[in-house]
């Protein structure tokens, strides 16, 4: 299978995170990217290609226009004013205030933003775009006839919807995939997001259509992030009803209960019967993984990736979270090997 990446993600490192209160360093960091590669390359999965560029055109086609000239130009704005370190939100237009548009860098800054886990750095507009062009460059090996394809997209890219960042993401790069798969031709895309999380960005960007069903299994919200999207009762609205499905494990949940539910949703997807399937691949669902509380083991990633395999579909991978850095190319390119094994 080809790998596609590029060094681009090391142009976005945040200074940190808070944790309880306390600044740490950001879990989502170029290290995990770093890992992802030199496993792909130990077990020889295949080629590693860098990015073509597509340009803005198909990203457009997921996000608006207005949040795409805001990250482009945020961090200049942000310079001009004086700054120099992360810029990171703290306002939003929670309940109970108008979620109008201000002119204000931070208050815009808070309007397309749903947490404070999205700081923008000088670098971040570069590598996200970036993440999002080898997001589409892997969708175009998928769409040339390739079987199966990873594209090791750093940022992640789930949490995001069409303007709103969060969650260490900007783009949402399995959605630009999964678009440009309907755009070119295919008539239903499924979405398989195996992430921890819930990918809320990817429920909400599909939710009233029919033509790309979204498969999601992950923590319960009752219990950890993004803690306000991903309930069984989001069924899909309008013409979407019916075509997401989330399926939210309890703490604690190991490959009993992950498996099951991945029996479920890979029975959805093979009833959708997608033209292709774009897999939102993160690996925090492992036992170490240290902002999870899942149990998965590292072969349970092969039999994630065999179980794909059984779905019979042209496959896009993409990669989102997963947090454990030592583990997380093991785990991932699990996934990978268990596909290519069938
Ligand atoms: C792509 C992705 O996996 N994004 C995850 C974003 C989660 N960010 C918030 C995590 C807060 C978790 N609480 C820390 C518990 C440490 N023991
Ligand atoms: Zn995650």
């Amino acid at each position: 299978m080809l790998t596609f990446y590029s060094d681009d993600h090391r142009l976005h490192h945040l200074q940190g995170e808070m944790v309880a209160g306390e600044p740490k360093p950001c879990f989502e960091m170029p290290a995990r990217a770093d890992h992802v590669l030199s496993r792909v390359r130990e077990r020889g999965l295949g080629e590693v290609r860098p990015s073509a560029d597509f340009g803005l055109a198909p990203v457009a086609r997921v996000h608006t226009t207005e949040y795409l000239d805001f990250l482009k130009t945020a961090w200049d704005r942000w310079a001009a004013e004086g700054n120099s370190a992360d810029l990171s939100p703290g306002v939003f237009p929670a309940r109970h205030l108008r979620a109008k548009r201000p002119d204000d860098l931070y208050g815009q800054l808070g309007y397309h933003s749903f947490d404070g886990f999205a700081g923008i750095t000088a670098g971040t507009w570069q590598a996200i775009y970036t993440a999002a062009q080898l997001a589409l460059t892997g969708q175009q090996a998928v769409a040339n006839g390739a079987h199966g394809a990873f594209a090791l997209c750093r940022p992640p890219g789930h949490h995001a919807s069409a303007d709103v960042m969060g969650g260490y993401c900007y783009l949402n790069n399995a959605a630009i995939a999964a678009q440009a798969f309907v755009d070119q031709g295919a008539a239903r895309v499924a979405i398989l997001d195996v992430d921890y999380h819930h990918g809320n960005g990817t429920q909400s960007i599909f939710y009233e259509r029919s033509d790309v069903l979204v498969a999601n299994i992950h923590a319960s919200p009752s219990f950890d992030y993004p803690h306000f999207l991903g309930y069984a009762d989001e069924t899909g609205a309008g013409a979407g009803e019916g075509f997401n499905l989330n399926l939210p494990l309890a703490a604690a949940s190991g490959w009993d209960a992950w498996g099951a539910a991945l029996d479920t949703a890979c029975r959805a997807i093979a009833r959708f019967a997608p033209d292709a399937l774009v897999v939102s691949l993160g690996v925090d669902t492992y036992k170490d993984d240290p902002i999870s509380r899942f149990r998965l083991d590292s072969p349970d990633y092969l039999r994630i990736g065999q179980a794909i395999a059984g779905l019979g579909r042209p496959t896009l991978f993409v990669m989102e979270g997963g947090y454990a850095v030592a583990e997380i190319g093991i785990n991932a390119v699990n996934v990978l090997e268990g596909f290519e094994q069938g």
